[in-house]
């Protein structure tokens, strides 16, 4: 009799357990949560989002301070430290590191910073001494950011104001590993968008500019990071140098994330401000349209470079035939795999007199819809 009892109480359970499962709980991707809260923080507003989804961590970039939490946002470590500006962010599945944009303008360096982030254990760790970050320059960008422009034997410095910096070019934030543009089985490298100042009267800062690195020797040229002293080992020349036409927006790429779902590249920004062009806030590029060499439009000198294909599906300017859609990941964008992507939502609370920024990561799907291709899940 008890053992019966046992039985039909088991039976009973596990049907109300299948019964009581949300809709919405199936579609998620594992075991992945609806929300992972990244914080409250005095540094900067977030900027980027990675995780590790075998063993469980998310890091969150709040401009001057890496966040390591695992997937119930409870904290687990911090890097603190940085004078720079940490942005975008991206989890390498292939080394188990993640790789940041870092940049120090008034210094004209560009770095990726890469956090050997099992190191990451407790908070507050220093970014210069306690040996968690290294750093790879990016001369490229520092070329192009130097540009005088104009030609008067002046840099004008970090203003946006001026017709200096090539392309517009304010240093980089989106970064994202993803196959070579056009091969979407092809090499795995790292891509990194520029930022790119909002200005409007000038007509050669209407790309945004994608670099793609193959990293494989990249260990050669990583150096711990000394801000008083700003090193210059990097890469003498990119793999790829790539431009996709979507008009000014301000600050270029903000989150950068390659999807493997879509077979489409997502970036998200900041509007432009240009009245002749739509200003969508999210563009992707077409990740399986080979790049096509031809004239880069309204540069001072002209100019051919590999031009990268919008991918179709949303809006489109008939004026421009620039394609995009409505969707704000500017703050942070992950592709979990599977049509699932983690976004940041930035906010802000006060604690204690103190008023802080937060970031949490939202979980949605792609639908494809027009004109705004997720939806939230949870
Ligand atoms: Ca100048
Ligand atoms: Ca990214």
């Amino acid at each position: 009799m008890r053992k019966v009892l046992t039985l039909t109480l088991a039976a009973t359970s596990a049907l109300s357990l299948l019964t009581a499962t949300p809709a919405t709980a199936a579609d998620r991707p594992r075991d992945l949560p609806s929300e992972v809260y990244g914080g409250a923080w005095t540094a900067g507003h977030v900027q980027g989002m990675a995780i590790d989804q075998r063993k469980g961590f998310m890091y969150f970039s709040f401009t001057n301070l890496l966040v390591k939490t695992d997937l119930q946002g409870k904290l687990v470590g911090s890097v603190t430290g940085f004078t720079g500006h940490l942005g975008d962010l991206d989890f390498n599945t292939q080394d188990g590191r993640v790789y940041g944009s870092l940049e120090y303008k008034e210094q004209e360096s560009f770095y990726i910073a890469i956090f050997d982030v099992d190191r990451i254990t407790a908070p507050d760790m220093d970014a210069q001494t306690t040996d968690v970050v290294k750093t790879v320059y990016l001369k490229e960008v520092v070329d192009d950011y130097v540009a005088d422009m104009n030609g008067d034997g002046t840099f004008d410095g970090n203003v946006g104001n001026t017709p200096d910096h090539r392309y517009g070019c304010s240093g980089i934030d989106g970064v994202s590993f993803g196959p070579e543009f056009g091969k979407k089985h092809g090499k795995r490298k790292l891509t990194v968008a520029y930022g790119i100042y909002a200005n409007t009267t000038r007509q050669d800062n209407d790309y945004q500019v994608l670099l793609q690195y193959d990293i494989q020797q990249w260990k050669e040229y990583e150096r711990p990071l000394t801000e008083s002293d700003p090193h210059k080992s990097g890469p003498e020349r990119v793999d790829g140098k790539y431009f996709a036409y979507t008009g000014n927006t301000t600050y270029g790429v903000q989150n950068l994330q390659y999807d493997e779902h879509t077979g489409n590249w997502m970036m998200a920004v900041y509007k432009g401000t240009k009245p002749q062009f739509p200003n969508y806030p999210f563009f992707m590029v077409d990740g399986g349209a080979r790049p096509r060499t031809g004239e880069l439009a309204g540069q001072p000198q002209a100019e051919r470079g590999k031009l990268l294909t919008l991918a179709p599906g949303g809006l489109q300017d008939a004026a421009t035939g620039v394609r995009g859609w409505q969707f704000n990941g500017e703050y942070g964008l992950i592709s979990l795999g599977g049509g699932r992507y983690y976004v940041a939502k930035a906010d802000k609370v006060t604690e204690d007199g103190v008023s802080k920024h937060t970031g949490t990561a939202q979980l949605y799907r792609w639908t494809g819809q027009s004109p705004t291709p997720f939806e939230r899940l949870g």
